[in-house]
């Protein structure tokens, strides 16, 4: 058995008898009331999931297994860059450990094995028009190769509830150590007349990926992807692409098919697709303005203009957070660090200071600040990726660790199918009618 397959195996062995004993003594216990406005709100803060990876808290952010961005970036191993490998998190999000150098060197070695397409993806995706939204191609590309799906193919063979975790973790692996090669095989189809670029061995994932989308061979382009994958990973389980995730696998789809399901969800502009949208409103606000340095009040024009014609600020709000998104400041440092001077950049820490001020104005927005969406293109775009219909991709390929992770533990601890309860209308008045009559009484 691989090592961390059997650490995760001893792990979430100490952590399933953890919460039989937890439920056997308070099962019973409430935690919480349900307000009408959150049933027909969207669910806001409803707690109905477990979820092992992250949890979100709306001042502080994201926190990975209890580690902070900083604090992941200060621990977790950084082989030959200068950001976090995203492996070191993967291993961290499965075990609940800060992995060494060594381990995280095998985990880089390990995806590299797994890494191979099965050539019918590719020769799929080569019967879409180059066109097709890279977010759809990437949706197909991972449906179709469900053909390998361990979890599939040994649940057909009548597979015991007992071995579900291990299926899983095949399939988790495997599926992440392919997905960036599929996502460089539509980037360079779609935009590069299908000049393929073969993977580079010696290389960690992230870099690897980065080395496979051909633009840009600066170190500082390898490092971006580090961070970048590091950063998207997870977001605890209530976003709307995770939620999709734990729904679909509930029902014990394989990973490669709700993986994709999950995918679809990142796909709608309120939620992953909102970081191609920012780069379209500024690159829209800067060609409307005829200039690239722009000051704070066309600016401010022109976020006004956006909000009176009934369309949102894309990059800003948040369902929970309430303060700037830590992983917008991540990459803020980023670009401080190594491009202060870009224009694109300076552009998006204008908005920052223009746009918190309109949206609190307006009374309604719960959460006026910058989220992970507001800076990820700029930064993009300095390297070359101009092409912003494929972002969502490369949210995607990061969001498939926090999401394959927290299935394993699903599995492991043997969590059952997701089945909330909804109501009607007629359900709601009798329901205020009962209690009206209850208070007379
Ligand atoms: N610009 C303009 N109006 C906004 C914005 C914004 N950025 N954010 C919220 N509002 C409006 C919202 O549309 C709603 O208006 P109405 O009552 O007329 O329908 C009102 O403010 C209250 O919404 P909230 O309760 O603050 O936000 P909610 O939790 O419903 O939605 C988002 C959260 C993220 C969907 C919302 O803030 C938004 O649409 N933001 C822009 C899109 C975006 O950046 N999404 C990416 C989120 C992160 N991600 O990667 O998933
Ligand atoms: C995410 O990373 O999934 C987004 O910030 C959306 C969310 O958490 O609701």
């Amino acid at each position: 058995m691989d090592p961390l397959k059997q650490k995760f195996l001893q792990k979430s062995t100490l952590v399933r008898q953890e919460i039989k004993d937890i439920l056997a003594e308070n099962g019973t216990l409430k935690i919480a009331d349900v307000k009408l406005e959150q049933v027909i709100g969207g669910a806001r803060g409803i707690i109905m999931m477990l979820w092992e990876p992250s949890l979100l808290d709306a001042n502080e952010g994201i926190r990975f297994r209890g580690y902070s961005i900083p604090q992941l970036q200060e621990k977790l191993p950084k082989g030959k860059g200068q950001e976090p490998l995203p492996e070191g998190l993967f291993w961290l999000m499965m075990t609940d450990e800060i992995p060494t150098e060594e381990e995280v060197a095998w985990l880089s070695r390990e995806w590299m094995k797994r890494g191979e397409v099965p050539e019918h993806t590719f020769r799929l995706l080569d019967q879409l028009p180059p066109d097709t939204h890279p977010m759809t191609q990437f949706s197909l590309a991972i449906t179709s190769m469900q053909t390998e799906s361990v979890f599939a193919r040994q649940y057909d063979e009548g597979m015991s509830k007992a071995e579900y975790w291990d299926a899983a973790y095949e399939d988790a692996m495997s599926l992440v150590a392919r997905l960036p090669r599929v996502a460089a095989y539509i980037y360079r189809r779609s935009f590069h007349k299908g000049h393929h670029i073969a993977a580079n061995p010696d290389l960690d994932w992230a870099a690897n990926f980065a080395h496979m989308l051909g633009v840009s061979k600066d170190p500082e382009f390898k490092d971006l992807m580090r961070l970048y994958m590091t950063i998207h990973a997870d977001h605890e389980g209530g976003n709307a692409s995770a939620h999709t995730m734990n729904l679909i696998s509930s029902t014990l789809a394989d990973p490669y098919i709700s993986f994709a399901g999950a995918m679809n969800s990142l796909a709608g502009p309120l939620h992953g697709l909102a970081n191609q949208e920012v780069i379209k409103w500024i690159f829209e606000m800067l060609s409307a303005i005829g200039t690239h340095q722009p000051t704070a009040e066309q600016i401010s024009d022109y976020v006004h203009q956006t909000i009176a014609a009934g369309k949102v600020i894309p990059g800003y709000g948040h369902a929970v957070l309430r303060k700037p998104d830590p992983r917008f400041i991540a990459q803020m440092e980023f670009a401080k660090k190594h491009f202060p001077d870009d224009d694109i950049v300076n552009v998006v820490w204008k908005i920052y200071d223009v746009v918190p001020g309109i949206l609190q104005e307006l009374g309604k927005v719960k959460n006026p600040w910058p989220n992970v969406d507001a800076h990820s293109g700029a930064t993009l775009v300095h390297f070359g990726l101009t092409e912003y219909s494929y972002y969502t991709v490369l949210f995607g390929v990061s969001r498939a660790m926090g999401v394959l992770v927290a299935t394993c533990w699903a599995r492991a601890l043997g969590l059952p199918l997701e089945r909330p309860k909804s109501v009607n209308l007629d359900w709601v008045k009798a329901f205020i009618a009962e209690k009206a009559l209850t208070a007379k009484v």
